[in-house]
C-alpha cells in the first residue's frame, strides 16, 4: 500500500493564481489536487500546509474515504469553502494515486464510462448584443453545441462575464476589489433582446445558457425566466442568491425555464433541499470547492434520485487539475448534464500538462492512469503569486449588491 511521505502546497500564478497540492508516496507515486479558491487562495494554502499536511504523513493513500471522513469530522468546524476546498485537494490527489497504482484512469474506478464524452458549453460574451452573437457563431463553428451568452448592459460601464476587448475574461482583476455598478432594470431589458437575437442567428439546435450571477430577487428571476421562455434557454444560472432556498420555489411557480445553481456550494447540505424539492434542474457544485470526487459523487447520486443533472462550474479559476477530475466523474455518473469550459490560457496549460482533449463540443478525460494531469513545479515556480480579488458590486445609489 502506498504510504504518504510528503505533501507539497504549490502556489503559482501562470496567467492567474492557482493552489495545487502534490502528495508523494513511499513508492514514488504522486497525486495532484486543485486547491484554488478565487480571491482567498492563501487561506486554503495555509489550511493545507499548516493544518492538514502534518496529519497526512504516514497514512495509507488508498484509504480515500477514511481520510475524507478524518479531515471532515476531525476538523470539528465542518464545511465552508476553505475547509472543503482543502479536503477536495487531498481527495483528488488520492484518487489520482489510486488510479496510477491500479494502472487505470479514474473514471474506470468510478464505474466506467457512461457516455462517449462530456458535452461542454463555451462562453460567448461581448460589449453589445451583436458582438456576443458573433462570438456565439464562432463557438458554433468550433463545434460547440452549447453556448453561454453574456453581454454588456447599456448604461453600465462593465458587467459580469464580459471581457475587456481583446482579452480573455478574468474576474479577479485587482490587488484590491474593484467596484462595479449594477442596474437590475437595465439588465432585465437587455437579456431577452440578447436571447432573441442569438436564437434568430443560431437556430433552434444550439443550447443557449445564461449566468445571472446571484443578482436578482426571486420574483425578478421569475420574470426573467418567463421572458426567456420563447427562446428556450438550456438554463439560467444562479438566478438569485441561494441562501434563501425557498426563493427557488417562487421562481418555479412562474417559469419553466430550467435553473442551475451551486458553483458556490461546498457540501451536499447546501444542495439537499433544492434537489429534494426539485427546485433546480442542474447542480453546479464542483470537485474543487465541494470536497473532491468523493463528495461530489454523493451530491450527484442524490441529484440522480430527483432527475437533477450535473452542470459543473468550470471557469478558469478552477485549474486543469479540477477540470481533469471533473471529467473523470462526469464521464462515469449516470446523470451528467453538461460541463462548463473556459479554456485556460497557454501559460496556464504549460504549467498543468493534461490528457483531457476537446473534440466536437465535448471533452474526454483521456485514458492515462489516474487523473491524467500534473503540475510542472519548476515552471510553476517562475510564476509568483500576485494577490487578486474578485470585484464587488453596488447599485447605482451605492447599495452593496451581489457581484
Ligand atoms: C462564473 C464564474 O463561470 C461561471 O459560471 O460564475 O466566472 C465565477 O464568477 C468565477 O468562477 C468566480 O471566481
Ligand atoms: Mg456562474
Amino acid at each position: 500500500m502506498p504510504i504518504i511521505t510528503e505533501a507539497r502546497v504549490v502556489v503559482t500564478s501562470p496567467g492567474r493564481n492557482f493552489v495545487t497540492l502534490k502528495v508523494v508516496c513511499d513508492d514514488g507515486t504522486t497525486g495532484v489536487g486543485d486547491a484554488t479558491l478565487n480571491g482567498r487562495e492563501l487561506a486554503v494554502a495555509s489550511y493545507l500546509a499548516d493544518h492538514i499536511v502534518p496529519c497526512l504523513i504516514g497514512r495509507d493513500a488508498h484509504r480515500i474515504e477514511d481520510i475524507w471522513q478524518y479531515l471532515y469530522k476531525g476538523a470539528y468546524w465542518r464545511r465552508g469553502p476553505v475547509t472543503m476546498t482543502a479536503i477536495a485537494a487531498v481527495d483528488m490527489a488520492l484518487w489520482d494515486i489510486k488510479g496510477k497504482v491500479a494502472g487505470l484512469p479514474v473514471y474506470q474506478l468510478l464505474g466506467g464510462a457512461s457516455r462517449d464524452g462530456c458535452m461542454v458549453y463555451g462562453h460567448a460574451n461581448g460589449a453589445t448584443i451583436a458582438d456576443t452573437v458573433d462570438a456565439a457563431l464562432r463557438h458554433r463553428a468550433e463545434g460547440y453545441r452549447a453556448i453561454r451568452l453574456q453581454c454588456g448592459v447599456p448604461g453600465l460601464a462593465s458587467t459580469y462575464g464580459v471581457a475587456r476587448p481583446g482579452e480573455a475574461y478574468e474576474p479577479a482583476d485587482g490587488t484590491l476589489p474593484t467596484e462595479s455598478v449594477w442596474s437590475t432594470e437595465r439588465y432585465l431589458r437587455i437579456v431577452p433582446e440578447l436571447f432573441a437575437a442569438a436564437r434568430e442567428a443560431l437556430g433552434p439546435d444550439i443550447h443557449l445558457l445564461h449566468d445571472v450571477h446571484h443578482r436578482l430577487t426571486p420574483i425578478e428571476a421569475a420574470r426573467l425566466g418567463r421572458d426567456l421562455e420563447p427562446y428556450r434557454p438550456f438554463w439560467i444560472e444562479d438566478p438569485t442568491p441561494a441562501e434563501n432556498q425557498d426563493g427557488f420555489r417562487l421562481i418555479r411557480q412562474h417559469t419553466t425555464t430550467p435553473i442551475a445553481v451551486g458553483e458556490v456550494f461546498n457540501s451536499i447540505w447546501d444542495a439537499k433541499a433544492l434537489i429534494e424539492s426539485q427546485s433546480i434542474d442542474y447542480i453546479r457544485a464542483t470537485v474543487v470547492h465541494a470536497g473532491g470526487i468523493t463528495h461530489l459523487r454523493r451530491i450527484a447520486a442524490l441529484a440522480d434520485l430527483y432527475q437533477v443533472r450535473t452542470g459543473c462550474h468550470g471557469a478558469t479559476d478552477l485549474s486543469p487539475v479540477a477540470m481533469a477530475a471533473a471529467l473523470h466523474l462526469g464521464l462515469a455518473i449516470p446523470n451528467f448534464g453538461i460541463q462548463e469550459l473556459m479554456p485556460h490560457l497557454p501559460v496556464t496549460q504549460a504549467v498543468f500538462p493534461h490528457a483531457y482533449r476537446y473534440a466536437d463540443g465535448s471533452l474526454h478525460p483521456g485514458d492515462a492512469p489516474g487523473l491524467g494531469v500534473d503540475i510542472d513545479e519548476a515552471l510553476a515556480a517562475t510564476h509568483p503569486y500576485v494577490r487578486a480579488y474578485l470585484p464587488v458590486n453596488r447599485l447605482e445609489d451605492g447599495t452593496l449588491w451581489s457581484w
